[in-house]
């Protein structure tokens, strides 16, 4: 397979960049002093793509690459993909998922924690000496709160799974109601959002979720509501967001995804209610070596005929 091209878009992962060029013929997009002039000279050499949470294949790429037999994403999120463009074209896309649901599903109850519990400002209190000064102001408990899931796929699921740990009365908004499962189901996320009190973004992007979180959505979850993203930043209308917390129309945020990452309002830095986190979901070093080989497993199996281990398109 040493001699099959395969382009990487960013540099995601120390070890699948080991791997891919182990096995393959490796071209390091990020690194290209002129990538349109490099695909432009290599189009017919290129026959897969790997991409990840910020860098995938746009239909502009795709187009260029005339040989490309498949795109295998190092992320479950998809979004960076022009999935049409591949279906029409016959380009397999694979992408992670699985591997990483219970990283994600750990850290979105990591940051509910922080945020009520307020631990990185109880941290930041002790790092800079106030403890002996007195005593921390009193916080907000966690166990028992009402928390409403946008999106009960694997990901939402396990959140749930975790909060119900936490005797959370647990709520859901998908684009039709789950017949096996016991939660409440709301038919619109403002419904959902009047109705808890943690409120978590956990479904795909896609163009009917870009800004599900909306003004309306944030007013409905309120000055004691509290909202955990850590599904894709474009999930939620970013401006209205900071305004809210600037404005204490919202209780808190809990933060991993971002509209434009790495660029986080500046507004929010100064907001004890707010923990910001740099899209770390699925960032441990097993469930990151696990994601690589499912990469490097796609498209083994690919280039051997053989089926795909999580095959999308
Ligand atoms: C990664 C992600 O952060 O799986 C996703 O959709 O956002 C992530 O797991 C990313 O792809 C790391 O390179």
């Amino acid at each position: 397979m040493e001699s099959i091209g395969v382009l990487m878009m960013c540099p995601a992962n120390p070890y699948l960049e080991e791997e891919l060029d182990k096995r393959f013929k490796l071209f390091r997009y990020w690194k290209l002093p002129q990538p349109q002039q490099f695909i432009k000279e290599n189009s017919n050499s290129i026959k897969a793509v790997v991409g990840n949470a910020f860098a995938g294949a746009d239909a502009d790429l795709i187009e260029s690459l005339p040989k490309l037999e498949i795109v295998s994403s190092f992320s479950v999120g998809l979004d960076k993909i022009d999935l049409n463009k591949c279906r029409e074209k016959g380009i397999r896309v694979t992408n992670t998922p699985d591997v990483l649901t219970e990283d994600v599903a750990d850290l979105a109850i990591g940051l509910m924690l922080a945020v009520l519990r307020r631990l990185c400002e109880c941290d930041r209190y002790v790092r800079k000496g106030l403890w002996k000064n007195g005593d921390f102001k009193l916080t907000t408990k966690f166990t028992g709160k009402s928390v409403g899931i946008i999106g009960l796929g694997r990901i939402g699921t396990a959140i749930a799974k975790r909060a119900e740990a936490f005797d959370c009365p647990i709520s859901y908004y998908s684009r039709s109601e789950k017949p096996d499962t016991k939660y409440k189901y709301y038919p619109s996320v403002v419904e959902l959002a009047s109705n808890c009190q943690v409120l978590v973004v956990a479904c795909p992007l896609t163009p009917e979720t870009r800004h599900i979180v909306n003004r309306k959505v944030i007013d409905a979850l309120g000055p004691k509501g509290v909202l955990i993203n850590i599904g894709r930043g474009p999930h939620v209308d970013e401006a209205e967001l900071v305004s809210a917390l600037v404005e204490g129309r919202l209780g808190g945020a809990g933060l991993d995804v971002f509209e434009k990452e790495p660029e986080v309002p500046e507004q929010l830095f100064d907001l004890e209610n707010v923990v910001l986190l740099p899209h770390v979901g699925s960032g441990t070093m097993e469930t990151r070596t696990d994601m690589a080989n499912l990469v490097l497993g796609n498209l083994e199996a690919h280039f051997l005929s053989k089926p795909l281990l999580t095959p999308v398109v």
